[in-house]
């Protein structure tokens, strides 16, 4: 689908993680609950204060200062936040971002952009609902859902959607133009799509894994299974 692969760094400032990205000051994410900030280095004196990336958009921040759209984008890589760890949650995890800037870009595009995507990694036709959502870089943001795979709907038991029938997947939306304009992109002429979540937990979909903290446990029992 021409989507190009981007690496960043797993250190960030507050600009590229949060600022650019329309998060504001008083947004609960900047928390020192909720961010691993790093302490600052005393013979480094007036350095902005660093912090382990919350989530890849940063990358996407970095690509677009040196790059100008028309671009397609796919960022993954390690994310950090400060919360208790369960079964479907990691103080460590990977996610992916994709971003994809041209004219005439709209809530179409995402949506035959994830169908296609969608479809593709389960292997098999999945139906694609939107959930009106928040994410700050966004406006409209949604939530994306697909139709059970496992039981269709069909069980009030089912282990993966609890019998609602639907797996939320990722979050999506088109970018908030204040997030182009903060890298200098011209939104009459040019709009965007972005779309994110967590890679293991498409992994555990796929391949029927029921505990995130296998991924990063060492267990090469679990690893050698792949
Ligand atoms: C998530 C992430 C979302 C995005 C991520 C994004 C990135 C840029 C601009 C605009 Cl640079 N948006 N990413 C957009 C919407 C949702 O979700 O953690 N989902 C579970």
């Amino acid at each position: 689908m021409g989507f190009t692969l981007v690496d960043g760094p797993e250190l960030e400032t507050e600009y590229y993680n949060f600022d650019a990205l329309n998060t504001p000051k008083d947004h609960p994410a900047r928390d020192m609950q909720d961010t691993f900030w790093v302490k600052p280095n005393k013979d480094f004196p007036g350095v902005e204060r660093r912090l382990l990336r919350t989530q890849t958009s940063a990358m996407q921040v970095h690509f677009m200062e040196k790059n100008k759209p028309p671009f397609r984008i796919i960022c993954p890589g390690k994310c950090y936040r400060k919360e208790a760890t369960d079964a479907t949650h990691e103080m460590q995890f990977q996610q992916y971002e994709c971003l994809y800037v041209d004219k005439n870009v709209s809530l179409t595009t995402l949506k035959s952009v994830l169908n296609e995507f969608l479809d593709k990694f389960f292997e098999k036709n999945v139906e694609v609902r939107f959930r009106p959502s928040y994410f700050p870089f966004v406006e409209p943001g949604a939530e994306v859902d697909i139709s059970c795979f496992k039981c269709k709907g069909g069980e009030a038991g089912c282990s993966i959607c609890k019998g609602s029938g639907w797996i939320e997947i990722l979050g999506a939306g088109v970018v908030h133009p204040k997030v182009l304009n903060n890298l200098g992109i011209n939104t009459n002429e040019w709009s965007g799509l972005a779309f994110g979540g967590g890679i293991e937990r498409l992994a555990m979909l796929k391949y029927g894994i029921d505990d995130v903290r296998l991924f990063n446990s060492g267990d090469l029992r679990f690893i050698n299974q792949f």
